[in-house]
């Protein structure tokens, strides 16, 4: 790959709905989408997934953004890029920062396979079509909650996952149920509990959900593995899986059952694909994870759910989920309660270059 120029676009845009954690609120989306030109006028596309604040982890757009300029993209002119499966290596020389990583490294995945004329998802080894779509609902009351379930399951999302901690759990998960006995349901912690929580935790068993994300905190595989032997639902992390010998580990020491990938969270499309694979083959399920993302994110996010390990549901949403308009067309929906995998070359979704420039707030060149 002959590498041109590199070009961020940082964009501001409001959500909906704000979405709330027991972290905190997220009410507009600040996010970085990375183009990538070759020497033949042809780009690649990715999305930089970190947050304005470092809430859910230690990245932010800012500093994403002078990963990019002014470490990341500078090691890409030292050697010819030959497959997008390099980029990993170069970057080793730069610890974590996975979202930056990510970020560019998804754009020459994109790159590269529109250079070979093949679906991104082809090319990563996807065996299917279409995906199950699931949806995210993070709000503060159980009437809302219930509300947004309702709304959404009429637009035909095949499963839920609602946010929760300990001032909304057992009666909160109880009401639900109540009005929704058989619905596929997760329920996820953002580590807001801690071990003493333990029998609070076996209680929510009795709510048959599919699974529980990320009860503890992001270091605590160990805890997270005794935990597992007392609780009957499946624990999945997600804060805690950054790289693929996370992911080794807390498999081996039975720290979960089930894995939420994110390709920003692990740095890139090479070291997610690594993940599942070796879930894969252990038939330990994974299922892609959602972060709030704009539609290029949305895009890649879609090659990976088609791979044969995405076993669960994902919180792949439609771009209405969050956005009046997404930066891609066209847009990413829900059918059926499906998503439809593009069958052409690359990510299958060109940029709303119109949308594009409204909600640009910042533009940076890299030539090479
Ligand atoms: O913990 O999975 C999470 C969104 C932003 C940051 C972290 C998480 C989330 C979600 C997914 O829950 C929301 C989505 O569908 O994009
Ligand atoms: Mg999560």
């Amino acid at each position: 790959m002959k590498i041109a120029s590199v070009q961020l676009y940082v964009i501001k845009m409001p959500l909906k709905s704000p979405f709330l954690t027991h972290l905190g609120t997220v009410s507009e989306r600040e996010g970085i989408i990375v183009e990538v030109r070759d020497r033949d006028g042809v780009s690649g596309y990715g999305e930089g997934v970190a947050f304005s604040t470092p809430w859910y982890t230690e990245e932010t757009v800012q500093t994403s953004m002078h990963m990019l300029a002014d470490l990341l993209i500078p090691l890409l002119k030292k050697q010819p890029i030959e497959h997008p499966s390099q980029v990993a290596e170069q970057f080793k020389a730069i610890r974590r920062n996975n979202m930056a990583k990510a970020a560019i490294e998804t754009a020459l995945w994109d790159l590269y396979a529109k250079r070979k004329q093949q679906p991104l998802a082809k090319l990563l080894g996807a065996t299917r079509s279409s995906i199950p779509s699931g949806v995210v609902v993070a709000t503060d009351t159980t009437a809302k909650a219930l509300a947004q379930i309702e709304t959404y399951l009429q637009e035909g999302y095949q499963r839920i996952k609602v946010k929760i901690h300990p001032g909304q759990d057992i009666a909160f998960l109880k009401e639900i149920r109540r009005h929704y006995p058989d619905l596929p349901m997760m329920a996820d912690a953002n580590s807001a509990y801690t071990l003493k929580d333990k029998d609070r935790l076996k209680a929510l068993d009795e709510f048959n959900l599919l699974l529980i994300e990320q009860p503890l905190a992001y270091d605590d595989l160990i805890e997270h593995a005794e935990l597992q032997r007392e609780i009957k639902t499946p624990i999945c992390l997600d804060e805690s899986i950054i790289t693929f010998e996370d992911a080794r580990k807390a498999v081996e020491f039975g720290s979960c059952k089930v894995i939420n990938l994110k390709i920003g969270r692990v740095g890139g499309l090479s070291e997610a694909k690594r993940i599942h694979d070796y879930c894969y083959e252990r038939n330990v399920p994974v299922w892609c994870g959602g972060m709030i993302e704009f539609g290029v994110s949305r895009a890649h996010n879609l090659a990976l759910a088609a791979l044969p390990g995405f076993s669960i549901p994902g919180d792949i949403s439609g771009s209405n989920r969050f956005w009046d308009e997404d930066i891609i067309l066209p847009e990413v929906t829900v059918k059926n309660g499906m998503v439809y995998v593009p069958d052409e070359p690359g990510i299958g979704f060109s940029l709303n270059v119109k949308r594009l420039k409204e909600v640009m707030i910042a533009k940076k060149e890299l030539v090479f």
